[in-house]
């Protein structure tokens, strides 16, 4: 095996040997290379037809091509079952849609020359994260035809021979696509379940029967809310779930109570001798661990070696009767997040911070707020992940913190007051909600008559898993600059890829919380 797509890759290097950093076994990991490999063959026989017919559609494929690049992310699928089903589903699509294509084997890309191999890994990463908000919006019935023929473009190029210069175009382009797509899951969202509005979120768990919910599947969400009602079973949010509080076709549910734990990498402790079903939706699911292996449902594309695994039909029984059979805490059952603090604040998307929009801008003119941060991203266990912790406890009185993604979990528990009635933090929503944070900060710099450059604003993120780069590949396609990015750099990145970003972009790596602060703020 090989495998450097994410943040805790072996060495910073890559994953080699018998398993990789985040449970993958060998064989996973080469039957997910197996499947890319198909799912480019696919994409060789879709140029094909569509070149021969422009108008012709291709569900069958479109489907298989969201699915088959989610099942490759980091943390969604250990199950080699489901990932050789789903190679031969795709090469019978293939041979259906035009025979006698071939498959590409990946390696290729792997042992590519170093620039050339990091330049099509971002674009292979980016459009694997891609795909996973694609399919959510999906899930949903909202389909955009751009984004889906840009799987097939991509996909396609990297298994062909390019300059250097194609393939940077490429990466951008990749950038510029998931931007639609990050647009599209959010009409998806917000069309289906109500614009998000600001929300407390406790994160006691109160006593009887329950279910965790795992993962940014908002359908699957609602699913679920619906078979569980009346039934005495509370549901709470875990990890990504979390923004689902602010949604109001999902927080009307009022056995829908509060969030469970903090993020994905705590699980393993969080979820010891857990009294509840715990369903995952998407990534992150860690290697399952015995104390609590009865209670580990997956849905969806999640796949996991002898869990249960809920179906297309989306017939939640089995986790239902587990939560009552598993009865819950007898009493309340009081958490905190890493911070110590008893609930969380959710539901700041675009819309709901725009409102304030003109009150921001005031506050901003009258030098009430000097600067806005964004800080967030995916978590993680690497130990220098603190840095954001310290960075959100460190932004003087007068700056705002806005946040998004896993990330959260290392700030969202902290006071930090609020200015003038605008809470110091807001949390914007899941890692796909940077389309949020996109839209606020082009409104911000209408109104201000500059670019997004120009504004008192400074983007800190942290990055884990495939989604982390197709949304860094937005933010650069948006000509973004000065981002700081941690809390190492990706092994997929060479040396000259690095090299052309700082120059164009002025991206920098995290250095410490002091350091940072004092090149930010002057
Ligand atoms: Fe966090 Fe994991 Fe959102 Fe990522 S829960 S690292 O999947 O996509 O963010
Ligand atoms: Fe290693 Fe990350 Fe790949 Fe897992 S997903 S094998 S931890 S690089």
């Amino acid at each position: 095996m090989f495998c450097f797509q994410c943040q805790q890759t072996a060495h910073n290097s890559g994953c080699e040997g018998r398993a990789g950093v985040c449970g993958k076994k060998s064989d996973t990991a080469n039957y997910q290379d197996e499947l890319t490999g198909a799912l480019i063959g696919l994409s060789r026989a879709v140029r094909k037809k569509l070149a021969l017919n422009p108008d012709a559609s291709f569900e069958h494929a479109d489907e298989l091509i969201l699915k088959g690049l989610f099942t490759t992310i980091t943390n969604v699928n250990f199950f080699n079952d489901t990932i050789i089903k789903l190679i031969h589903e795709v090469n019978v699509e293939k041979d259906r849609i035009y025979p006698d294509i071939m498959n590409y084997d990946v390696r290729h890309i792997w042992e590519d020359q170093e620039d050339i191999r990091s330049l099509k890994s971002l674009i292979l990463f980016g459009l694997r994260g891609m795909a996973a908000y694609a399919y959510h919006a999906y899930a949903l019935d909202y389909v955009d035809k751009n984004v889906l023929d840009f799987f097939y473009e991509g996909l396609e190029a990297i298994a062909s021979e390019k300059s250097s210069d194609e393939l940077l175009a490429l990466v951008l382009k990749t950038g510029e696509i998931n931007f639609r797509c990050m647009e599209l899951l959010d009409h998806a969202n917000s069309g289906t379940y109500g614009n998000p509005v600001p929300t407390e979120v406790p994160l006691t768990i109160e006593k009887g029967p329950f279910i965790v919910v795992s993962g940014h599947d908002l359908h699957d969400m609602e699913l679920l809310l619906k078979q569980t009602e009346g039934k005495g079973i509370n549901i709470y949010t875990h990890s990504e779930m979390l923004p689902a509080h602010g949604y109001p076709e999902l927080k009307k549910y009022s056995h829908l109570k509060g969030n469970f734990g903090t993020a994905w990498q705590s699980q393993q402790s969080e979820f010891h001798n857990i009294p509840a079903p715990i369903l995952f939706t998407t990534n992150c699911l860690m290697p399952v661990r015995q104390s609590y292996c009865d209670r580990v449902f997956t849905t969806s594309i999640v796949s996991y070696p002898d869990l249960v695994h809920i179906g297309e039909d989306k017939d939640f029984t089995p986790v239902i009767e587990k939560a009552l059979e598993c009865k819950g805490y007898p009493e309340d059952h009081p958490m905190t997040g890493i911070n110590g603090g008893s609930t969380v604040t959710t539901g700041f998307a675009h819309n709901a911070v725009l409102s304030n929009a003109g009150h921001i801008v005031e506050l901003i003119k009258a030098g009430k707020i000097r600067h806005i941060f964004l800080v967030g991203g995916c978590d993680g266990a690497a130990p220098g992940r603190s840095y954001y912790t310290d960075f959100a406890k460190a932004a003087p009185m007068d700056t705002l913190i806005l946040t998004l993604a896993c990330g959260k979990y290392r700030l969202n528990d902290l006071d930090l007051g609020s200015i003038d009635g605008i809470p110091r933090i807001l949390d914007m929503g899941q890692c796909n909600d940077a389309y949020s944070a996109i839209k606020v900060a082009l409104a911000l710099a209408e109104v201000f008559d500059c670019t997004v450059n120009d504004l008192p604003l400074t983007l800190v993120l942290s990055w884990y898993e495939q989604k982390a780069v197709c949304i860094l590949l937005t933010l650069l396609s948006l000509g973004v600059k000065n981002i700081l990015l941690g809390p190492t750099l990706p092994a997929f990145v060479s040396e000259n890829v690095w090299k052309i970003l700082v120059e164009n972009y002025n991206i920098q790596k995290i250095s410490t919380v002091e350091e940072d602060m004092k090149k930010i703020l002057g």
